[in-house]
């Protein structure tokens, strides 16, 4: 029989490529979503177009344990991967009691669930690097302190710690992954990457004047999104539950993914880029670099795609969503 994977968060980036590799490994595949998806599929789950009829998608709140006890109920999978979250940390900001019951209590109702209906599951909770935070070492690993510096952060902790502690109360096969930051053309347009390569291909193509962002010194260590969501997988097939950081090990700053989107398109990004104080962050997560050794060691986890590969992988197809001729015939616009 296939085994059966529940994916909370299947309509985000994450969530649509774990989907689509589990359907390729033979999984039957779950995935939670809100009821306004369903009744709206073509904004809120294009990103699961083209395998949504391989799909069996449930309608349910992760603020509701009635309802997520019944998807359980009703799927009683093996493997459940556990992304859905208020994932945009500046949000976080605006609305910390949201985020935190959210992101909390939503891990909780699914551990919880799971813990009652459906046992011998293997859960997976996205961890994140926020929650290093105000790094005291680096690069950061499995052994690093957390020192969140936004209530996403602390939402992850907690998150992180009510995974351990189903671990060693209940004996649940429960992991978390301390995924750093990935991305990809799928990457949703608040984020400060695609908000860039989005951006920068509308100015390319004469649709906007301006790019408006906070700190371009902040440095980020950004993999590849299709290739962190196989780390997920090899996490929960190991016969004993462990945590793992998922990292390339290098660190660019904001600003040299600015500057690198925008020379492939030949446009003279200082002429466009408006710094905004509005958009800094009260309390910034200034480096984050991780060190995946123990996931190359023990999962036979590697990222192959660079830095370099990610930012022209999305500036391409950004120019393309606006209609811009490939990036090699882009139009100079310094
Ligand atoms: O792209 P970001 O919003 O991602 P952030 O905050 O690092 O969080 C992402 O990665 C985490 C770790 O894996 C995830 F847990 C989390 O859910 C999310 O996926 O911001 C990156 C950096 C920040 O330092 C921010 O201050 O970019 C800086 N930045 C500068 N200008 C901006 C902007 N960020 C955004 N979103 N928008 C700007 O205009």
């Amino acid at each position: 029989m296939a085994p059966r994977a529940l994916i909370t968060g299947i309509t985000g980036q994450d969530g649509s490529f774990l989907a689509e590799f589990l359907l390729a490994k033979g999984y039957e595949v779950h995935g939670i979503v809100r009821r306004v998806a369903l009744e709206d599929p073509e904004h809120r789950l294009g990103r699961l177009s083209q395998i949504r009829p391989r799909l069996v998608l449930h309608a349910a709140s992760l603020e509701s344990y009635a309802s997520i006890h019944q998807v359980v109920a009703a799927t009683i999978p093996d493997e459940c991967y556990h992304l859905a979250a208020q994932s945009f940390v500046s949000y976080s900001f605006d609305d910390e009691f949201s985020t935190l019951q959210t992101n909390i209590n939503g891990t909780h109702y699914l551990l919880a669930a799971i813990k009652n209906l459906s046992p011998r599951c293997r859960f997976y909770f996205a961890g994140s690097s926020e929650m290093f935070g105000k790094v005291d070492e680096v690069p950061q690993n499995e052994k690093t302190a957390f020192h969140p510096r936004s209530t996403y952060g602390i939402s992850k902790v907690a998150g992180f710690e009510l995974t351990r502690n189903y671990r060693e109360t209940y004996g649940t096969h429960a992991t978390s992954g301390i995924l750093f930051n990935h991305e990809s053309p799928r990457r949703g347009f608040e984020f400060v990457t695609r908000k860039i390569t989005s951006g920068l291909a509308r100015i390319a193509a004469g649709k906007s004047r301006e790019l408006r962002l906070g700190n371009l010194d902040a440095k980020r260590d950004w993999g590849h999104a299709a290739e962190y969501v196989q780390a997920m997988w090899r996490m929960l097939q190991l016969d004993e539950p462990e945590d793992f950081v998922i990292a390339t090990g290098q660190t660019h700053s904001v600003r040299e993914f600015v500057q690198l989107a925008a020379d492939h398109i030949g446009l003279d990004w200082e002429k466009y880029v408006v710094i905004d104080p509005a958009l800094y962050r009260p309390s910034e997560v200034n480096i984050l670099v991780g060190d995946a050794a123990k996931a190359a060691r023990v999962l036979g986890w590697r990222p192959s795609a660079t830095f370099s590969d990610i930012v022209l992988e999305m500036i391409r197809h950004d120019c393309r969503a606006v209609g811009l001729p490939d990036s090699a015939s882009q139009p100079q616009l310094v």
